[in-house]
């Protein structure tokens, strides 16, 4: 039986129980593959479903329209380990109430949006109870709140009544629901929204959310620093136990492709893409993140994970590691390589999260 039980910088880390090899790299599949997080949003046409869909993943995934009704092919968007369904308008003559349920496999949802921005209709009413019936939990989102305006009454009350409205549409007090406004176009809300989600889904669940939804605010962005530790811990476990390449200067073998794997993996969950990692090294105002940019490219490839290894043994082994090797003490020799590979997972981590800190930023100036 092999214990993940590491001293790290004096701090225990203790990340599960194995008994092979193959049980970590397993979790590390299902953890990386397998476990999704699954949204259906649902709501009157042209409210903004598919536009909160992209501002979730932070790309231009699903197809906003001018016209109505655009969602007419119903088919999930996958982005990294997030499900986002923008279903279609529920018993219409093309999806049927007899056949809906099944059809769209709504019982596989982990959580509903339900996505308003004017009228309601009776379906959504008749959608929601069908949910709540069936214990489902259902976010109200009051989407276009840019464009809620009347001379005659402040901003608070007009979204006060927009809730009266809603709470007598679905027969529950305005106390016992939250409804959340939200602008696409003035970013309004979006964060809430996402910490909302957040809040409403179960502790595993949460972890796969935060390393997968787009931050939109540095706190968000923190937690998503927090969700990533468990992927360090299996990645640099897997990478350690599987030791395949030699680490010059030392005896410890480590699996390299792992660890680029790691490093992919890290770069999709903050959102960082190939092409803006090109355009920040160009950009004279991303100057001081340059050394990390440098890094960041290394870590795609076994030559640049060797490099960056290299100096981490030049520069780190006599302060860092070298001070872990007797805390380990007798425990199997992958348990120094651990060491390695926690460290530079560790850093990855951390330069990402630099960098991705970086351009939320100036995105928030932007919008500022
Ligand atoms: N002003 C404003 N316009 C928005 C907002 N969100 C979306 N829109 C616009 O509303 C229109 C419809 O947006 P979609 O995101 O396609 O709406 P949808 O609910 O997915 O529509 P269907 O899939 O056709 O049901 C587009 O023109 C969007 O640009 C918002 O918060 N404010
Ligand atoms: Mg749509």
């Amino acid at each position: 039986m092999i214990i993940c039980c590491f001293l790290i910088e004096r701090r225990m880390i203790v990340s599960n129980t194995f008994n092979t090899i193959n049980e970590i790299k397993e979790e590390l599949r299902r953890v990386t593959e397998e476990e999704k997080v699954k949204i259906a949003f649902f709501g009157q046409p042209g409210a903004g479903k598919s536009s909160l869909i992209n501002e979730i993943v932070g790309e231009e995934v699903s197809q906003v329209s001018s016209f109505t009704d655009t969602t007419d092919d119903a088919e999930p968007y996958e982005w990294n380990n997030l499900v986002l369904m923008d279903l279609p308008g529920y018993g219409t003559e093309m999806f049927p109430k007899e056949t809906y349920w099944n059809q769209f496999k709504i019982d596989e949802y982990d959580l509903f949006l339900c996505v308003l921005s004017g009228k309601w209709h009776d379906a959504d009413t008749e959608f929601f109870n069908k949910l709540k019936n069936k214990g489902k939990v259902c976010i109200f989102v009051r989407n276009q709140s840019d464009n809620l305006f009347d001379k005659r009454k402040p901003i608070d009350q007009i979204k006060a009544e927009i809730k009266v409205d809603i709470s007598l549409q679905i027969h529950i007090k305005t106390d016992d629901f939250e409804l959340i406004f939200t602008s696409c176009k003035t970013g309004e809300g979006i964060d809430g929204l996402i910490k909302k989600i957040d809040d409403c889904l179960d502790s595993s669940k949460r972890e796969c959310w935060e390393r997968n939804a787009k931050a939109h605010s540095i706190e968000f962005l923190s937690k998503k620093k927090e969700a990533c530790s468990k992927l360090i811990t299996l990645a640099a476990g897997a990478s350690a136990l599987n030791g395949l390449n030699p680490v010059i200067g030392t005896d410890i073998a480590i699996d390299m492709g792992i660890m680029v794997n790691l490093s992919k993996q890290l770069q999709k969950n903050y959102g960082i893409s190939d092409e803006k990692l090109k355009e920040m090294s160009l950009l004279k105002e991303y100057d001081y993140v340059f050394q990390i940019i440098n890094r960041v490219l290394k870590y795609a490839s076994t030559d640049g994970i060797n490099a960056v290894l290299k100096a981490v043994m030049k520069n780190e082994v006599p302060k860092k590691i070298v001070k872990i090797i007797p805390f380990v003490g007798q425990a199997i020799s992958a348990t120094a390589g651990f060491a390695l590979t926690y460290y530079i997972g560790k850093q990855m981590r951390d330069d990402f999260h630099t960098l991705a800190e970086s351009i939320l930023k100036n995105e928030l100036d932007v919008n500022a």
